[in-house]
């Protein structure tokens, strides 16, 4: 056995290996981050990673809400891992020391909740996917029936969601008259900031009144836009960089080249010099966020639905076919532009290119299976904002319409060579029941779906623009397969 990737060991690492630029020993720790996964150590514990030797007191405590996988891998390291960039061109390796501590919630509660009201700690960072707002998709509210809300409420000092820990550290801060961290989302959320804000607000406000007007009033959260794409660490992956770093690292993360971070800057408390690694600091990150979620992550669950229906395994492999670039290329350029508002300055064209060079880097093996992963939550924010724009400026929807179609025939959870598909996704239970129901008719299962109002609201299953393009297209999927409708598609 290779001895593993820690303290001792770094010293000896290759010299292409890039290492933490400053002593560890000397870092305090100012940030708390919360759902401690592979995006968060490709992204902001980079950027923390980079402004550390100037200034060493915004190390990171990192938590995980439900499984010890992260801690087991890493705590044997120190905390330490490898960060992978790939390209064509080949691979750069570094190893990331921001992160000092790893929690696991579930088995040490009070020690988190004893970090995050550490007066010391000043920001609380997130990135627990979409789901793990508890919120309803649709509207952006807090779902007050969510098992885990239900289960926070009653219990608020042992709490097991993000608003819970959140809450009740912010809780004892107040008791203990420590001022308020800054709440820092880093999730594909619309609006992210002002999200989790309403959901905070009225988690507080079920808890106390009093605690609901404090949160509403005293904590700030800005919005964020964040973008770097991390597939998922493969088995590969760990045996090559092992090789490469001459010591085993039981979880390295794999990313591509780019890298985006924008920020509203409300920070109360202070903030790491993030804009130092490359940040954006701007007043709104709306119009960024719009591009983002929209022109990437509309295409990539367009990508993911269309591409796992047509076998193919990778988003690479999905666009090394004509037909889908030609789809993608129009998705952006006709259906998705014209709703952005961007600020003097930025550049769509060749923020467009590099999408669709990004979406084939080869070297990623980004799996369309783990992209179609949520869509529940997903598809409000990256496909249906667009439709409702496009709907009331009278405009097509012949490209967004077949991928919230490709979503549907992905639910069902059988392919079409009619073997199971692994759906997940937190309605998977539900949405397979209905598609159960629809019995393989394209009618009966759009107009099943269009009622599920935390993913569709109030309005869309009411316009039959939107229905009957979805209908359509679904239909086609149906009768023709998605990779004949994908390749014969026109607009219009
Ligand atoms: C992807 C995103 O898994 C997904 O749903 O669309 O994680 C995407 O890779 C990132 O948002 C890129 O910044």
């Amino acid at each position: 056995m290779p001895d593993r990737l820690n303290e001792d060991t770094l010293a000896d690492l290759p010299d292409r290996v890039r290492r933490p630029a400053y002593d560890r020993r000397a870092v305090k720790t100012g940030i708390v981050h919360l759902g401690v996964g592979a995006f968060h150590r490709a992204h902001q514990a980079v950027y923390t990673d980079d402004v550390l030797a100037q200034d060493p007191q915004w190390g990171i405590v990192a938590a995980s809400l439900r499984s010890s996988d992260t801690y087991d891998a890493l705590q044997p390291q120190d905390g330490l891992y490898t960060l992978s960039v790939r390209s064509r061109e080949g691979e750069a390796l570094r190893v990331v020391g921001s992160i000092s501590r790893i929690i696991v919630a579930p088995r040490a509660t009070d020690h988190l909740l004893d970090a995050m009201a550490d007066p010391r700690t000043r920001i609380v960072t997130l990135t627990v996917t979409e789901k793990g707002y508890c919120h309803d998709p649709a509207t952006g509210t807090l779902n007050e029936a969510h098992p885990d809300i239900v289960h926070d409420l009653a219990y608020p000092r042992t709490p097991r969601s993000a608003p819970g820990f959140i809450i009740e550290a912010l809780r004892r801060r107040r008791a203990a008259r420590v001022p308020p961290f800054t709440v820092l989302t880093c999730d594909n959320l619309p609006s992210n900031g002002r999200t989790v804000k309403r959901v905070l607000t009225r988690f507080a406000e079920l808890v106390d009144p009093e605690l609901g007007r404090f949160v509403a009033n005293e904590v700030s959260c800005p919005s964020t836009m964040v973008d770097r794409i991390v597939p998922a660490t493969g088995d590969q992956d760990r045996e090559r960089i092992g090789e490469a770093l001459g010591v085993e690292d039981a979880w390295p993360v794999v990313t591509e080249p780019f890298t985006q971070w924008v920020i509203e800057d409300r920070f109360p408390q202070g903030r790491p010099a993030w804009e130092k690694a490359g940040a954006e600091f701007v007043s709104d990150v709306e119009p960024y966020e719009h591009m983002k979620l929209r022109l990437l992550n509309g295409s990539h669950s367009t990508l993911a639905y269309l591409g796992y229906l047509s076998g193919y395994e990778t988003v690479a492999d999905t666009m090394a076919d004509p037909a889908f670039v030609r789809l993608i290329e129009g998705l952006m350029a006709e259906e998705v532009t014209p709703t952005l508002h961007m600020p003097p300055g930025a550049d769509l064209a060749s923020y467009k290119r590099a999408l669709i060079e990004r979406f084939r880097n080869p070297a990623l093996k980004h799996r369309t299976w783990q992209i179609a992963m949520d869509g529940s939550q997903k598809l409000p924010q990256r496909l249906l904002g667009t439709v409702r724009d496009r709907l009331r400026n009278g405009a097509s929807i012949a490209r967004l319409s077949l991928g919230v179609a490709a979503w549907m025939r992905y639910v069902t959870g059988i392919d079409e060579k009619g073997a199971p598909i692994d759906v997940r996704d937190p309605m998977a239970a539900r949405l397979r029941e209905l598609a159960d129901w629809a019995g393989g008719s394209a009618e009966n299962l759009a107009s099943m779906l269009f009622a599920v109002r935390e993913i569709f609201g109030d309005d869309l299953p009411k316009d039959p623009r939107f229905t009957g393009a979805v209908t359509a297209n679904l239909a086609h999927l149906y009768e023709k397969g998605t990779k004949r409708t994908v390749s014969e598609f026109k607009p219009d």
